[in-house]
């Protein structure tokens, strides 16, 4: 059995976080991926905090299960979105796209366990400092906004930097990508691409198949030029936002164009004219299957490939 002492922070199974993703973790999926024995987690993304608030009821009307919830920085409700977490007494929060250090001090008082993610070993330091329970140590792999740094040299110098518990995320899809987490020295994963296919996942089935048929070469990313890197699915949108990038448009011109489109894919399903934010492996993807059948095809394959390493190199442990 693998646990790790993230297991034991958060109260949950397995040690697989199924990453927040704004229109596509809402409360069906979350209540899935819980009940499964993982941590399913609300992305929050840019919605107001009514919407927030519903989706946490929809959870704890699924599941008794720890659940966790997503703060994207950059939203601008990101304050009245706080102001529910501490209210609701949400278990777990994971953060994106910034630094919550400011916010760490009011979700310790009422017992939230704090994660951010984090795309470099600066920003890990810091937030190990302001008292955050663990590190989500995301690679460039992922899909939606990353960062820089690939997974397999992210992940290492973080464990090193810190002594938190360090969840690895980017480029992971099965048990091997577990194994290889835990050899980097980290103490659980966190997957987003692969849950889109979960069959409790709510968005558009259009965009499902749109994963189901991606090669490992289907993502691109786009808004370099902004700040603000975004790994999609290549389609007309992405070849649209490259061309004017090329062609030398304002940044701010371009944000505009973005506004609107992760929920025209993930929801209407225009899988064209949409941005279909999803990780490399996609192309790893290969069915729609039970959120709870995922976690255990995972955790099975994991215990499988750790058995072939040391049968073939020796009984050395993690
Ligand atoms: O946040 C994500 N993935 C996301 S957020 C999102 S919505 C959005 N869309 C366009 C532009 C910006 C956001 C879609 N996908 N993943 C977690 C993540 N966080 N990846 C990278 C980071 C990150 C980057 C810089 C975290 C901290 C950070 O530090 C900034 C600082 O203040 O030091």
């Amino acid at each position: 059995m693998i646990k790790t002492r993230l297991c034991e922070l958060i109260g949950i199974e397995y040690p697989i976080f199924q990453g927040g993703m704004a229109w596509v973790s809402t409360g069906e999926l979350v209540a899935a991926v819980s009940e499964g024995g993982g941590l399913g987690i609300i992305g929050s993304g840019q919605a107001p905090a009514d919407w927030l608030r519903q989706e946490i009821h929809k959870v704890k009307s699924i599941t008794q299960k720890p659940y966790g919830v997503n703060v994207m920085l950059m939203s601008p409700f990101v304050d009245e979105v706080m102001q529910v977490i501490l209210e609701e007494r949400v278990p777990v929060i994971t953060t994106g796209a910034g630094n919550p250090g400011k916010y760490v001090p009011m979700l310790k008082e009422v017992g939230t366990k704090v994660i951010p993610v984090v795309a470099s070993v600066a920003l890990a330091k810091r937030l190990e400092k302001a008292g955050v329970d663990a590190l989500i140590a995301e690679g460039m792999e992922s899909g939606g906004h990353i960062g820089e740094i690939g997974t397999m040299p992210l992940v290492p110098q973080v464990v090193d930097a810190v002594s938190i518990p360090v969840i690895a995320a980017g480029g992971i899809v099965d048990g091997r990508g577990l194994v290889a987490a835990l050899a980097l020295g980290a103490e659980g994963v966190q997957m987003g691409t692969r849950f889109m296919c979960a069959e409790e996942c709510t968005i558009s089935q259009l965009v499902k198949d749109r994963i189901l048929k991606a090669k490992d070469r289907s993502t691109v990313i786009t808004g370099r030029s902004t700040g603000h890197p975004v790994r999609c699915l290549d389609n007309r949108f992405t070849r649209e936002m490259d061309q004017y990038e090329r062609e030398g448009m304002l940044a701010s011109e371009l944000e505009k164009l973005g506004v609107g489109k992760l929920r025209l894919a993930m929801v209407e399903g225009d899988t064209e004219n949409g941005s279909i934010m999803a990780g490399q492996v996609a192309g790893a993807v290969r069915c729609i299957e039970p959120a709870a059948q995922i976690i255990q095809d995972i955790m099975r394959s994991a215990e499988l490939e750790y058995e072939r390493l040391t049968a073939r190199f020796g009984d050395r442990r993690f």
